[in-house]
């Protein structure tokens, strides 16, 4: 007999986070996460979580996510099919934002089903085997605020090492070309020659200063320059890319792999790094590794740490997993790193279990 879907559970937390985040765009102190629990008729729970960035949308994901429920509740534990379902749904309303999320939250929650359902991880379920991936450690290491504080950044950059980690993200975007450079350089003099050094602007540029500071950035051996201009400028991306030595970074705002195969059609960048939620989940993640593949670009994952290690396992062009420790208060067991690489647990499905007494202590 098929399985089918039983239930579909969605709740908020606002979880405290080790270290905040301190973007271009603004600050987040806490972790804003939707936790999902998708029940099928065998009894098998599948989990994932999403994160919202604010907490001003966590009502409004749980509640999107509560009426999606009564679309699945029923159907077969299918997850293409339940993508094809709900994007058919939402087709008019548009795929992007709170939607594509939720959607994107309930198809990884589907696919965790699934591979518990088989006693399998889900890279083995997708066909892989599961190894330890390559990860930076992207806590931390945020702009330093109204005082320029590059002695706080080398202090944090060492602690961030911890772990045998081997590569770090500064967030750039200082007020001027100067601090920028400033900061990347007392990073760069307090993790030494070894370590690799992500930056991200976070689309804080116009693609002239972009170029303006990237040539600068150009000498400092940086991995990676991270959305250095707003992401849905493609041109923009490209003549930046095209410009500057150092390889620039985008894909975290990709809605969907079809926006993807756009980005990648238009030059717009040299790596790729899909986020699970806005590039449609597991499913998404599937066909953006195919459009990576084809077009030769090494990718990267953004955030979810837990169910990204399992992907980079069927990805052909993995490159670097991201390292948060976001989900880890309400997470029984928090996705392990050992010298600086993420161990894809054997256990069936993604790892996911809630820590209950935490997620009553950070309910929303
Ligand atoms: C980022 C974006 C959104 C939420 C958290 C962090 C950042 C990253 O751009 O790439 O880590
Ligand atoms: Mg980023």
């Amino acid at each position: 007999m098929t399985t089918t879907i039983r239930a579909l559970n969605a709740r908020a937390v606002y979880a405290p986070m080790a270290r905040r985040l301190q973007t271009s765009t603004g600050s987040v102190d806490r972790a804003p996460m939707v936790l999902l629990d998708l029940v099928t008729s065998s009894g098998a729970t599948g989990r994932s979580y999403l994160f919202t960035v604010t907490p001003l949308a966590l009502k409004a994901q749980v509640a999107l996510l509560g009426e999606m429920a009564s679309l699945i509740v029923g159907q077969p534990l299918v997850p293409f099919e339940i993508e094809r379902l709900l994007n058919r749904r939402f087709t008019l309303l548009g795929q992007t934002g709170l939607v594509a999320m939720a959607i994107a939250g309930i198809d990884m929650a589907a696919w965790d089903a699934r591979a518990i359902e088989a006693g399998l991880p889900l890279a083995r379920l997708l066909g892989g085997e599961p190894r330890p991936v390559p990860a930076y450690n992207s806590c931390g290491l945020g702009l330093t605020g109204a005082r320029f504080d590059p002695d706080a950044l080398a202090l944090e950059a060492t602690e961030l090492l911890r772990g045998g980690f081997t590569a770090v993200k500064l967030r750039l975007g200082y007020r001027t070309l100067e601090e920028d450079v400033a900061a990347a350089n007392a990073v760069r003099d307090a993790v030494g020659e070894g370590v690799s050094i992500m930056s991200d602007y976070n689309q804080a540029l116009d693609p002239t200063e972009a170029i303006r500071r990237g040539h600068a950035l150009d000498e400092l051996g940086l991995a990676w320059i991270e959305e250095p201009v707003r992401a849905d400028d493609h041109a923009g991306c490209a003549r930046v890319a095209a410009a500057l030595r150092t390889p620039v970074q985008i894909g975290e705002n990709y809605w969907g792999s079809r926006d993807m195969a756009r980005a990648v059609a238009a030059l717009a960048s040299d790596y790729v790094m899909p986020d699970l939620e806005r590039i449609g989940g597991v499913s998404g993640w599937l066909r953006a590794a195919a459009i990576a593949d084809a077009a030769a670009l090494p990718m990267s994952t953004h955030l979810f740490p837990e169910i990204s290690a399992q992907l980079m396992c069927v990805t052909p062009t993995a490159h670097w997993l991201e390292y948060v420790d976001w989900a880890n208060p309400v997470l029984r067991s928090p996705l392990e790193i050992r010298d600086g690489r993420a161990i894809v647990p054997e256990v069936p499905g993604c790892g996911l279990e809630w820590d209950e007494a935490r997620v009553s202590e950070y309910a929303f």
